[in-house]
C-alpha cells in the first residue's frame, strides 16, 4: 500500500524541483539563524545565493556527528526554544548524545513518513501493531507510534523487553504486526517455543525491523519463523529516527522518503560524491525539519542507490540495505570485514541459530577473529567429530567469502547473551 502517493509516486523532474525549493529554503534559515552552519557555509566560501536548485547541494559542507557533539545540546536549533515540543538524543553509549529537537511540525512529518513506512508493509487502520521497540530518548519507539496512530490502526506500547508479556499479549490481543529490532523478534521466538507456542501461529502478518544491520540469510529464518513479511526499516536519531527508508513488499531495497531526506553516496575517504550502484557512505540533508535541520550528514552507513522505478509504483531512490559502518567495520590483518558478511555466511549453515558474537584480538602482532555461533540442540547432541567437521566447514566458507582465516567456535545452546534492543555483536579485544 502506497500512504502517499503525491509523493512517494511524483515523476523524477517534479520531485528535484521540490527538493530544489526546500534545500534553498533550508539554506537561508540555516544561514541566518543557526551560526554553526553560517561559520561552515562561510568558511566553504558559499552563500545562500549559491543555491538555485538541488544539484548545487555539492557546493555545501558536510555535518559530523563530532561537530554535532561538540555544539551539545542545543547549538543546533534554528527555532526558539518555545517551539521545541519533544527531544530525543542518541544513546550517548560512545560520549556525548546526538540531539534531535522536534517543533510540532517536525513532528507530523514524522508521523507522514513513519505511516507511508507501516503501509509500505501492508499495515492499515485494521491492524494491532505490537510496538516492541524501546519508548523514551530511544526514537524506535515514538516513531512507530505516530506512524501507527496516523494510519489509524491500534498500537500496543509496550516497548521493548518483557519477553514474556510481550508473547501474552501478543496471543491475548492477537496482534497483526510486530515492530522490534530484528534480533529481538529472533528471541521472541525462542522465548514462544520454550512455552510450547509456535511463533507462526500467533497471527502476525508483517515485521517491521531495523535499528541494527542485518542480513538476507536473518530475514529467511525470521519470515519462516512467524510466517510473515519482515520489512527492513531504516533510520537514525540525526536526521528523525525511523522513517527515512522503508522497503515495501517487494523487498528490493529501501525507498528512501526523498521529499525530506535528500541522499547522496560519497566516498568516505575522498568526499567526492559517487554514482547510483556504487557504494560509500550514505549522506543525508534534511529539507523539511525546522527545529535541528542537518545539511549533508555523514551517517557512516554504507549503502548504495538506486533511482529506477520500483515494481510498486514508488520514484524514490531505494538505498540498498545498510552493508555495515564505516566505524563497525573490523579491520582484520588489513582486509575490511563487515559483521553482516559473516551472517550470511553463517546463517546459511543447518543446524546454527541466529546468535553470534566476533571476538577479535591480537596475538603476537597478528589479529585473529573467532566467531562464535550458536548450535541448536539437535546439532549439539551430534559427535564432537561432526562438529569440527561442521566448524572447519564455516571456515571454510568464510575464507571464500572473505579471504582471511578465522577460527569458528560452535556454542552450547542459548549461551550467547540476547538482546532487547540492538544486539551487540562485536567484542574488540585489541582496544583494551
Ligand atoms: O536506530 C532509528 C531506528 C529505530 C531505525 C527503529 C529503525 C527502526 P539510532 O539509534 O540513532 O537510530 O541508530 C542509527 O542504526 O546509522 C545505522 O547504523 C543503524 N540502523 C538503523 N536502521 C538500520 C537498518 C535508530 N535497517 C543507526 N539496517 C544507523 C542497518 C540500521 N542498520
Amino acid at each position: 500500500m502506497i500512504w502517499n502517493t503525491d509523493y512517494e509516486c511524483l515523476d523524477r523532474t517534479g520531485l528535484s524541483r521540490h527538493q530544489g525549493e526546500r534545500l534553498g529554503r533550508l539554506i537561508d534559515v540555516l544561514y541566518r539563524r543557526v551560526p554553526f552552519y553560517r561559520k561552515k557555509m562561510d568558511a566553504g566560501g558559499v552563500k545562500p545565493r549559491d543555491i538555485q536548485g538541488i544539484d548545487d547541494i555539492v557546493r555545501l559542507p558536510f555535518t559530523t556527528k563530532e561537530e554535532m557533539r561538540e555544539v551539545y545540546p542545543y547549538g543546533l536549533l534554528a527555532v526558539s526554544q518555545q517551539e521545541i515540543v519533544e527531544i530525543h538524543t542518541s544513546s550517548g553509549t560512545t560520549g556525548t548524545p546526538v540531539v534531535d529537537a522536534y517543533t510540532a511540525g517536525d513532528i507530523e512529518v514524522w508521523a507522514e513518513v513513519m505511516a507511508r513506512t507501516l503501509s509500505a508493509g501492508g499495515t492499515g487502520r485494521h491492524d494491532i501493531v505490537q510496538n516492541a521497540y524501546g519508548y523514551g530518548l530511544f526514537t524506535g519507539g515514538l516513531g512507530v507510534h505516530y506512524g501507527a496512530r496516523r494510519i489509524g490502526a491500534t498500537v500496543i506500547p509496550i516497548s521493548g523487553g518483557n519477553t514474556k508479556r510481550q508473547l501474552a499479549l501478543m496471543r491475548d490481543f492477537k496482534s497483526t504486526i510486530l515492530a522490534c529490532t530484528p534480533s529481538y523478534s529472533l528471541y521472541l521466538a525462542e522465548a514462544a517455543r520454550e512455552e510450547g507456542l509456535d511463533p507462526a501461529r500467533l497471527g502476525l502478518k508483517a515485521g517491521f525491523f531495523g535499528a541494527e544491520p542485518w542480513s538476507e540469510s536473518m530475514r529467511g529464518e525470521i519470515q519462516q519463523q512467524f510466517g510473515v513479511l519482515a520489512i527492513d526499516i531504516y533510520g537514525l536519531t540525526e536526521i528523525i529516527g525511523p522513517g527515512v527508508a522503508m522497503e515495501c513488499e517487494h523487498q528490493k531495497g529501501l525507498h528512501i522518503n526523498e521529499d525530506h531526506f535528500y541522499p547522496e553516496i560519497i566516498d568516505p575517504s575522498s568526499g567526492t560524491v559517487l554514482p547510483d550502484g556504487q557504494k560509500g557512505e550514505l549522506v543525508i540533508t534534511t529539507l523539511t525539519k525546522d527545529g535541528t535541520p542537518v545539511l549533508r550528514y555523514r551517517t557512516r552507513d554504507i549503502t548504495y542507490l538506486d533511482r529506477a522505478t520500483c515494481a510498486c509504483g514508488r520514484t524514490t531512490a531505494r538505498m540498498h540495505r545498510v552493508l555495515g559502518r564505516t566505524d563497525d567495520m573490523l579491520i582484520i590483518r588489513g582486509v575490511n570485514v563487515f559483521p553482516s558478511q559473516i551472517e550470511e555466511v553463517i546463517l546459511k549453515v543447518k543446524g546454527i541459530e541466529p546468535h553470534y558474537q566476533l571476538i577479535v584480538e591480537r596475538r603476537n602482532q597478528l589479529d585473529e577473529l573467532e566467531v562464535q555461533v550458536e548450535m541448536n540442540e539437535s546439532l549439539f547432541s551430534d559427535e564432537i567429530r561432526n562438529l569440527e567437521r561442521i566448524e572447519k566447514t564455516i571456515e571454510a566458507d568464510l575464507y571464500a567469502t572473505l579471504n582471511i582465516h578465522t577460527k569458528v567456535r560452535l556454542v552450547e545452546p542459548k549461551s550467547i547473551a540476547r538482546s532487547e534492543g540492538k544486539a551487540k555483536r562485536i567484542i574488540d579485544k585489541r582496544q583494551l
